[in-house]
């Protein structure tokens, strides 16, 4: 009986050790996490990947919502907001991302618009907002937020993808978006308009992706990169959220098995937790993609240790 406890202890260490659980995710392909902390509460809103094992696209129909109190455990929460929940919009749902605001959750989406008198149809920002990180969500502005203009020949841009929320000690939110180049608005306090010119930036290498957040004195830039063959992560400081960006270098190397990698960063209970994807489930890959975490560290000047990826 004594050696049978002490198996069961050692395999309870072992299964509650560090993030041998990556892809912390197994029931769905997930990819683009957006992490908030609320009420003690980890809340993580995620793409959603169901593209066939051959397909070479994305097939993304929804966003999806799972809770979690210790990092390893995820409660799956549903899938609250869809293209279909903006009257506008069709096709993909892209990376999104939650924030909280005067106990109101805004959820910023990157999905495309329908071919109408206000769009040829085209990458799109929109905002749905709901009472609880869980939702039901209804679309904030019945419009999207942003609506990306046609190339000069014609054909749709991508540079309107992948918003980032981002709100200072002072109350001032910023909203940094963008594919190939990167924009940021100031947001009014409604959260739901802009407040002020689209400002553009080329932060080294950028791709997609950005990631905006606070530590002390420090703001954080992090994106999507380009690195040798497929996408890595890079990150920036400065001392406002206006910038100016210093680059600062790679923090995380190319993922296995998927093109795209996508930052997220939550501090929850004195630790800091990076959030990527790769696409290493089985049957994976590129198109079918899963979210990892694995732990970051800071140097004494505020930049930021290589995350070491951690996998099963
Ligand atoms: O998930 C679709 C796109 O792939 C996202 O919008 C990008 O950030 C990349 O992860």
């Amino acid at each position: 009986i004594a050696f049978k406890f002490l198996l069961i202890v050692a395999f309870s260490f072992n299964f509650h050790s560090g993030f041998s659980q990556n892809p912390i995710i197994k029931d769905f392909f997930t990819a683009d996490p957006a992490p908030i902390v609320y009420n003690n509460t980890v809340y993580l809103y995620t793409s959603h990947d169901t593209a066939s094992v051959t397909s070479k696209n994305y097939e993304m129909k929804d966003w999806l919502v799972f809770s979690s109190t210790d990092m390893v455990n995820w409660e799956y929460q549903g899938a609250p907001v869809s293209p279909k929940t903006f009257s506008w919009a069709t096709g993909d749902a892209y990376a999104a991302h939650c924030t909280e605001r005067d106990g109101k959750f805004y959820f910023y989406v990157s999905t495309f618009h329908k071919e109408d008198e206000n769009s040829k149809g085209g990458a799109a920002i929109g905002v749905a907002v709901s009472d609880s990180p869980t939702g039901p969500f209804v679309d904030a502005i019945g419009k999207a937020l942003v609506v990306n203009e046609m190339t000069k020949d014609n054909k749709h841009g991508w540079d309107d993808i992948d918003p980032a929320v981002f709100i200072d000690d002072d109350g001032q939110a910023y909203i940094y978006w963008g594919n190939g180049s990167l924009k940021w608005a100031k947001l009014r306090d409604n959260m739901i308009e802009m407040d002020g010119p689209i400002n553009y930036l080329n932060p080294e290498n950028f791709i997609e992706g950005p990631w905006v957040y606070k530590r002390k004195d420090l703001y954080y830039l992090l994106y999507a990169s380009k690195g040798e063959k497929a996408e890595q992560i890079d990150y920036a400081i400065a001392t406002s959220p206006e910038g100016p960006w210093e680059h600062k270098g790679v923090i995380m190397e190319s993922v296995p098995n998927s093109f795209t990698v996508h930052p997220g960063v939550v501090s929850y209970k004195g630790k800091d937790y990076f959030f990527y994807h790769n696409g290493v489930l089985p049957t994976g890959g590129s198109y079918r993609r899963s979210i990892c975490i694995d732990y970051m560290y800071y140097n004494e000047d505020g930049t930021i240790q290589k995350v070491i990826q951690t996998e099963e």
